[in-house]
Parts: C-alpha cells; sequence; structure tokens
C-alpha cells in the first residue's frame, strides 16, 4: 500500500452516506475463504460439477421439481443427466417462475457469468451452448474470479475409493486454491460399515469399537488422512439427537469421539467441525434430496466443548430452532466457532436474520457464511446474496457507532470484513496448531 493509500485507509468516515459505500465496497471486494463446499479441484474428475445442467438438477431443485411434476420418482431418476435438467428447466423456469432461492440463483449465475436471461431467453440450449465452448479449469478460474473467492475448502471422504485414488495418486493437492477436510461420517455414524472398510484399507479394526487396539488403528488411519490430505480440519454432519455420553464404552459415537477422533485433531492441531441437525433420508425416493433439518439437543457439543478446553470447534446447526441457543453456548465456550447458514437457512430471509442476531451476540467473533456448492458457479450467487446482507446489517451496526460519536476509519472496517470473510476462520485454525498437544 502507499503511503497515499494508507493515508486514505485510515481516514475517518464522517456521514451515513460515506460509511454506506465504504462497506458496499470492501463487502463486494473481499476475496472470500469459503471454509465448507462440496466443490472438487479438477484432479478428482466426475467430482467437479459444472454447468448449466448440473446446476438445473442439483439436489435443492429436486425437491422443488417434485413439488410440480406428475413423473413418477422412477422415471425422473431413468432419465440421463441432460433429459433431467430439461425436465427442471421446463418445469420450474418456463412454466413457472424461477422465485425461490435455489432457481433464482441459477439465474443470478448465469448473468453474471455474460449469459443474461434478457439476452438468452428461455432456451436451456442457447446456455448450454455457450458453457460448451468453456473448459473445466477455465470455468474454474472464471467463477473464482466472478465469485471473489480465493480459497475453498472441499469435503474429502477417505470412504470414496474414487477419491481416494486420485488421493494416493498424489494429484489430490495439485490446485492451491482448493483446501481439503477429512469428512469421517461413515466412521461415526455407521461403525459396522466403516469397520469393514477400514480393514479393507489395511487397518486392523475389531468389531467392538471400544477394543484399545481398534483404536490405536482408527487414530491411525485418521492421521494417515489427515497428513496425506493436509486437511485444514476433520468434519462429521450429526443428527440432531446425537448424544454425547462421557464414561459410556457401550456408546461408539462417545468411544470414537474420545479414543480417536479428538486426539488425532489435537494430536495435529486440527480443528473438529461439526454440522449438527440433520435427519438422512426422509424420503429416500428423493436419493440426495431426501434428508430433512431436526432439532439438535446441544448438550452434545456443550459436553464437548466443556471437555476439551484445547479442541478448537466449527459449529453449524440446521434447525432454525437451534439457532439463538447456539450462539450462546459460542458466548460461554471460547472454543466454539460458529459458521455460516446451512442448507434450508442458505436463503435470503434466514441469512438475514441469523447473521443480524449473530453481529449482536458474537461481534467479529464468527463465521458468517459458507457456501456449501456443490455446483461451481453457484458460488456466484450464494457469495453475492450473503455479500449484501451482510453490508445490510453491518451499515446498520456501524451506523450506530457513527451516531455515537465513534471515530471509524476505513482500516477499522477492512479488518472486521476480512475477519467475516476468512480471517476468523483462519485464526481458528491457528488456534488449533498453536494448542497441539502430544498424545500418544
Ligand atoms: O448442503 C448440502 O448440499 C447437503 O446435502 C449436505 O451435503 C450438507 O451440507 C453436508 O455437508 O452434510
Ligand atoms: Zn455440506
Amino acid at each position: 500500500m502507499s503511503a497515499n493509500q494508507a493515508q486514505l485507509h485510515n481516514q475517518g468516515i464522517s456521514s451515513q452516506s460515506g460509511l454506506e459505500a465504504v462497506i458496499r465496497r470492501m463487502t463486494t471486494e473481499a476475496r472470500v475463504i469459503d471454509m465448507h463446499t462440496h466443490l472438487y479441484a479438477e484432479a478428482f474428475s466426475e467430482h467437479l460439477l459444472w454447468g448449466i445442467d448440473e446446476l438445473l438438477h442439483y439436489h435443492y431443485l429436486t425437491a422443488e421439481f417434485f413439488r410440480h411434476t406428475d413423473l413418477t420418482y422412477d422415471e425422473y431418476w431413468s432419465l440421463d443427466s441432460a433429459s433431467r435438467a430439461e425436465a427442471v428447466w421446463q418445469t420450474l423456469f418456463v412454466d413457472r417462475s424461477p422465485i425461490s432461492e435455489a432457481a433464482s440463483g441459477v439465474l443470478t449465475a448465469l448473468n453474471r457469468l455474460g449469459l443474461s436471461p434478457a439476452q438468452y431467453g428461455r432456451d436451456l440450449n442457447a446456455y448450454r451452448a455457450a458453457f460448451a465452448a468453456k473448459s473445466a479449469s477455465q470455468q474454474v478460474s472464471d467463477v473464482l474470479e466472478a465469485a471473489k473467492v480465493q480459497r475453498i475448502v472441499m469435503t474429502n471422504d477417505p470412504f470414496d475409493s474414487k477419491e481416494r485414488t486420485v488421493w494416493q495418486s498424489g494429484s489430490g493437492k495439485s490446485d492451491p486454491r482448493f483446501d481439503a477436510a477429512l469428512r469421517i461420517d461413515k466412521l461415526l455414524l455407521d461403525w459396522p460399515a466403516a469397520a469393514h472398510d477400514l480393514r479393507g484399507q489395511g487397518y486392523a479394526v475389531e468389531d467392538d469399537a471400544s477394543a484399545p487396539a481398534t483404536l490405536q488403528e482408527v487414530k491411525r488411519f485418521l492421521q494417515d488422512w489427515a497428513v496425506r490430505m493436509d486437511a485444514l480440519y476433520i468434519m462429521v454432519s450429526l443428527p440432531g439427537d446425537a448424544r454425547y455420553a462421557a464414561g459410556d464404552a457401550s456408546h461408539t459415537l462417545t468411544v470414537l469421539l474420545d479414543g480417536a477422533v479428538i486426539p488425532v485433531c489435537l494430536k495435529l492441531g486440527l480443528p473438529l467441525a461439526l454440522m449438527i441437525g440433520v435427519r438422512r433420508q426422509v424420503n429416500p425416493l428423493l436419493k440426495l434430496a431426501g434428508d430433512m433439518s431436526m432439532r439438535s439437543d446441544l448438550s452434545l457439543l456443550e459436553g464437548i466443548a466443556k471437555r476439551y478446553t484445547n479442541l478448537e470447534l466449527l459449529i453449524t446447526v440446521l434447525a432454525r430452532e437451534n439457532q439463538h441457543e447456539l450462539a450462546v453456548l459460542s458466548r460461554k465456550f471460547r472454543n466454539i466457532t460458529l459458521f455460516g447458514c446451512w442448507w434450508f437457512l442458505h436463503t435470503e430471509s434466514m441469512i438475514r436474520e441469523l447473521t443480524e442476531f449473530r453481529v449482536e451476540l458474537l461481534g467479529t467473533s464468527f463465521i458468517p457464511q459458507h457456501s456449501d456448492c456443490r455446483v461451481l458457479e453457484q458460488l456466484i450467487n450464494k457469495w453475492e446474496y450473503s455479500r449484501g446482507i451482510l453490508a445490510d446489517i453491518l451499515i446498520h451496526k456501524y451506523g450506530r457507532l457513527l451516531k455515537d460519536g465513534w471515530e471509524l476509519t476505513e482500516a477499522d472496517i477492512s479488518r472486521d470484513v476480512e475477519a467475516y470473510f476468512g480471517g476468523t476462520f483462519l485464526r481458528v485454525l491457528e488456534n488449533a496448531k498453536r494448542n497441539r498437544i502430544a498424545a500418544p
């Protein structure tokens, strides 16, 4: 930064309109670290989803499509990818207005990529032709640029054999814009199947998860994969009724957390990320779109946070009913960092409601958003909406400071915006590294 720029940066902001302009500019321009997505670097080939057809049969839109169609589930699932996209386009975008969050988001992404519906109209093939001219690597760069996203954290599953091959070939970390997160739902929620899989991968585990030799092997598995992936954190998504039953050797989830997962997090200096409150497969006929939210018993989180004060916890919950409680709990435990408006909460009205009271209760000490994108181009609309809503809230909150005579500079705002869009996440990672403890 030149001396002139630095001076400008430290210039006081004296009016509400000046404040608004600065906040809009900074929230629009901030380069984001997206700390949880289901996007993949190109090396993961078919795991990287992009393009108009993928956008259309994304699982959020699948659920909406079935509210209108006469097709049976079997008929829909027997269609190929292109025909599913056509059915969704016709049903949700042509026969009806695409005003839901997921549908309108597609139009925002298209528009920002230069494919304005004003020009391309309602002919799906016109959009397809434009996408066909792109390569995957060009599209990754263009979308990251358009969305102003600098780093993406993937969701990496060591139980997925295709993914494993990529990691074992050494190409999993070939794109520095993509970081890994070690995802272990199968280990914690389906131990018998995970144990079988682990044995296949050369880890000598028994059916009884609590056997000391088995826990030792689970630790070895986790450590091997966390190191191979250079994972930033270890993550699981849990049903709302998941319990933490300290001292109960028959409770597999607790045994695995206490005996393997948390020791590995502490040894490697990695946060544990918990996404709590999903009820999987309420309607299995919808496949990936068939999951539901459920209220959570946050005593699980309280128990872990209290027992492991050195463990950094990244937490999000799915039920709207749990949001305020989680924000309050975060005030009580400095090792809890709340993140994102997850899944069904990633809508304009929910983001506004949640973000507003989180700022009120937690100041800048939380991570307002992650995208959870599964299709590359969604980064554009998801981040654009979130930036705008955060800006509205900050304009109001900083406005109160101005009114009360607090001197604000551009540097103050830039520091806080940076914390919201990546700085707080990086601080959690640093804290976890600092808290690393020697563990067997
Ligand atoms: O948001 C989603 O796309 C969900 O299907 C889930 O993947 C969820 O985000 C998760 O990570 O479990
Ligand atoms: Zn997710």
